[in-house]
Parts: C-alpha cells; structure tokens; sequence
C-alpha cells in the first residue's frame, strides 16, 4: 500500500516536472533532446561568453541533456569529441569548429548516423556544406571591413600599421582578414607587419613586443582580430614606454566589458562588436532540427560598432 502511494506519488511528480519542462523544450514524448556541444576552448573572453550563453540555453530546464567537451584549442580533441557524440546518438551536434578544414570525414560519420549538425560561431569549408544543417554565428567579413572603415575614415595616407592577426586558419581570422583587406586596399595605409596570436591576452603581448622591437617608433596603429590580444599589446606597449591610444592608435572586435573600459579609459580608440550570446539562437535551432523543421542556412547576430561614448553609453549593464 506504501509503496503503491510512494509510487503514485512519484509519478504526479515526474508528470508534474515533465508537464513543466514540456512547456518550454522537452521533445513531444516529454523527454529531453540530448546535445553534444565541441567547443573549441577558452582562450578569449568571448570564448567564456559563448560557453555560458550555450550552456544556460542548453539547460535541462529548457529541454536539453547538453553534453560540454571543452577541446582546449585542439582541433584533435574536437573531432574526437563530435566523434563520441556519434558513438552516445545523441539527438543533436553543436559544433564551434576551430579551423576551417579537417572536418568532412567526421561529419561525414554524423550523416551516416542521422544526427543533424548545427554550426556555432565560426564556419567550415564551403565544400562541406551539406553536411551542416546550419549555423549561428557572426558577420566576420563585415567586423574586419569595419574596423578598415574607421582606419581609413580617421588616418592620414601613408600611415603604418600593424596587425595581430587571429587562429590560422580560422574562419573568424580568415574572414576579418579578408574583409579588412578589401576595404583597407587603395588607401595608401601600410601594413609592416602581421602575425597570428593565436586569439588569446598572452599571444598578443608577445607578438606586439617583437613588433615593437622590430619596428619600434614606426608603428602608429594597431589592428588587433580580437578585445585580448588588444588588451595584451596595451601592456607590451606600455612597456615599451609608450602610451596606447595615443602613441598607437587601437582597433580591435569582440565588444567585451573589458575592452569597452579601456576604450573609455583611451587606451582603446575603437571596438567592432561580435556578439558572443548565441545561445538562444542555437537552443531554437537545435529544437527545430530536432523535430524536423526547415531552419535557415545562416543565423547572423546584429553587431554595432562603439567608440569611448558609445561604449560609456552601454558598460553599466554589459552583458559580457
Ligand atoms: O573573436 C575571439 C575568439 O570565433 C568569433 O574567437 C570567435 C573569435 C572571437 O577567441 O575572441
């Protein structure tokens, strides 16, 4: 009788947490959609962003089982973690693939399987495209042709500047080139020099530190792909004995709190936004895919551009 009341009771309960998480996610049986999510690492302060915006999204009270595999910036670690998802069938693949290259013969795997792959964040070769259903992410082209825009828009011809260039053969690092490129080209802008470090605060001190002692005084403005290596050249160049923001102007993208507070502060002149909170975008992905629905191809966060006002306008309640 105990038992059967206990059990009864149990029962009312479970229905009554299914019937909640039925409200927002769970699949039409009421249980939860299992995710596998690769993330690349956490090398940047955006990177942080991301993985707590997908993590709240992909929560078991929005309807998800989320399994999180942190690659530690290895492109290895990532295949084989998108690889043990296929092993587990989880229901849904998020993937925020590193580099551009290496991934047909995994995803390839997944298709097999007949689990959909959504992008996050960065993009893959252009001839793996059928095997993503779709991807969340950043306009890159367009941050890299923003941030020429104000170079070209505030600096003399003939200006010379330096760039702190992002993950080799990444998409956000291809594609900030490439728009950046285009829009620089024709303006008498010169570029001493440019190297990859590798997205992260540490890499940019150390890549603007040999710049600088390369080329010393010549340098005037800093194009930096990402808000950490930024604020790491601010140190190398305040060791130098120089003042960032004034003796070498800085550009850099990502939007983050501590970028915004340089850039009130001056040591930052201008700061493209990328928008990091991806994760209620990818959940309602995720969902669709999950029950078979069309999605759209591309899914591109709205990105603004702030100066020191813009960015005193916003920093009080910054989200990231
Ligand atoms: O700009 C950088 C991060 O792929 C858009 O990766 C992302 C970039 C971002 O490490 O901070």
């Amino acid at each position: 009788m105990t038992i059967t009341r206990r059990a009864m009771l149990g029962g009312a309960l479970a229905l009554a947490a299914g019937g909640l998480a039925g409200c927002t996610a769970a699949d039409a049986s009421g249980s939860l959609i299992s995710v596998g999510f690769a993330q690349t690492g956490a090398e940047s302060t955006w990177r942080a962003a991301n993985t707590v915006s997908l993590r709240n999204a992909l929560s078991r009270r929005n309807g998800f089982d989320l399994m999180f595999i942190d690659s530690q910036g290895r492109q290895e670690n990532e295949i084989a973690a998108v690889r043990s998802f296929v092993t587990r069938g989880v229901d849904v693949i998020v993937l925020a693939p590193m580099v551009e290259s290496g991934w047909h013969d995994v995803l390839d795997e997944a298709r097999r399987a007949g689990i959909p792959v959504v992008l996050e964040d960065r993009g893959i070769d252009p001839s793996d495209s059928s095997l993503y259903l779709s991807r969340v992410g950043d306009d890159f082209r367009r941050e890299g042709g923003l941030a020429a825009k104000w170079i070209i828009e505030t600096a003399e011809p003939g200006t010379r500047i330096v760039e702190l260039l992002g993950t080799t053969g990444s998409s956000a690092a291809l594609d900030r080139s490439a728009g950046f490129d285009r829009v620089i080209a024709g303006h008498g802008i010169r570029i001493l020099d440019a190297q990859d470090g590798g997205f992260t605060r540490a890499g940019g001190k150390e890549v603007m530190a040999a710049f600088l002692e390369k080329h010393g005084d010549d340098i005037q403005l800093l194009f930096a792909q990402n808000d950490d290596m930024g604020l790491g050249a601010i140190e190398a160049i305040t060791a130098a004995g120089l003042e960032p923001g004034r003796d070498i102007r800085i550009v850099t993208i990502d939007g983050t709190r501590d970028a915004l507070t340089e850039l009130v502060a001056g040591r930052l002149n201008q700061v493209v936004q990328c928008n990091p909170m991806l994760g209620p975008r990818v959940a309602s992905v995720v969902r669709a895919v999950h029950a078979g629905a069309t999605v759209q191809r591309q899914y591109i966060a709205a990105d603004r551009v702030f100066d020191a006002k813009a960015a005193k306008g916003v920093l009080a309640t910054w989200p990231y």
